[in-house]
């Protein structure tokens, strides 16, 4: 696998591929790689004749000085992983490389970032769509794979390919699991052992709505929720939300939608972890 630190070379180095008639697919990370990462590349794979990865803990799209100190950094581990996959370049470049300055662009997400995330995280949704949109500018890939764990991003995204007529396909993937049930997060590694335990509720309370979701009002289902966190000492709900699949829209009653999702953000000691079912569809 090629590492590759500065936008000129990779730029060169994939307008050669292009040259060739090969498809590019791309993997944009933060690293702290996991099987969750790793199932996008083999998508990746699958489909493309030629695969980049980028890894780059972006500064913008953190809220907290505090998360983005604390964010989970494995270079070593995560160069080993790609090439075990491999990966055929790996996109490293550093802060300077990549935001000469810091500011985060201003999007217009037509209301898609008005709840859950966009409303927990104040300007965290410009500060990806401005490092996606760099991204895609420089590694121009076919297609792009993006995990339906981070549902509301991978809607975002999909917006501003569209309406920046971004020549890529984004392909969502599937939510990797840890056998309890707890969806992979770079984040995982930041709980302690008791914290780990608890983590596997969001899930375990997520496929009991499922299956409640035929019988019960949505407030019903809010409640319950509400309910099975204010148990937890360590398990904190930030918020619960059932969502059109497209609008994002908040739902009062079952009919307004017939793709319906449910999505959360629970803070499990200092760790914030997010995590999604889909209802119907
Ligand atoms: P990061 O959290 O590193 O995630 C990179 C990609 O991996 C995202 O598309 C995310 O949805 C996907 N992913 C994470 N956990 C997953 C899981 N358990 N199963 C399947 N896919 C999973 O998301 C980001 O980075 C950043 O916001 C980024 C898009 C790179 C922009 O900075």
């Amino acid at each position: 696998m090629l590492i590759i630190n500065t936008i000129e070379e990779v730029r060169n180095h994939l307008a050669k591929i292009r040259e060739k008639g090969l498809s590019v697919g791309f993997v944009p990370t933060m690293g702290a790689l996991h099987e969750g990462h790793l199932s996008l590349i083999r998508e990746a794979r699958k489909e493309n004749d030629y695969v980049v990865c980028s890894i780059f803990i972006n500064p913008i799209q953190f809220n907290k000085k505090s998360d983005l100190e604390k964010y989970p950094r494995n270079i070593e581990t995560d160069i080993n992983l790609l090439n075990d996959e491999k990966c055929d370049v790996l996109f490293y470049p550093s802060e300077v490389e990549m935001l000469p300055t810091t500011k985060a662009e201003t999007f217009d997400f037509g209301g898609l970032d008005q709840f859950m995330e966009g409303k927990f995280r104040s300007g965290h949704f410009n500060g990806v769509a401005t490092i996606v949109k760099k991204l895609f500018e420089i590694i121009e890939p076919q297609r792009a794979y993006f995990g339906m764990k981070d549902y509301q991003q991978l809607v975002i995204i999909h917006k501003i390919t569209k309406d920046h007529n971004l020549p890529v396909e984004i392909i969502p993937c599937h939510t990797i699991r840890e056998e309890d049930g707890l969806a992979m997060s770079s984040r995982n590694q930041l709980l302690s052992k008791s914290e780990r335990k608890q983590a596997a509720t969001i899930f375990k309370v997520l496929k009991m709505i499922k299956i409640h979701s035929g019988f019960s009002t949505i407030n019903e289902i809010k409640e319950y929720v509400e309910s099975q966190f204010r148990k937890s000492k360590t398990a904190k709900l930030e918020y619960f939300e059932i969502v059109d699949m497209y609008s994002l829209k908040p739902l009062k009653a079952w009919a307004e939608s017939n793709n319906v999702i449910a999505c959360t953000a629970v803070q499990v000691g200092n760790v914030r972890l997010i995590d999604n079912i889909i209802l119907f569809s």
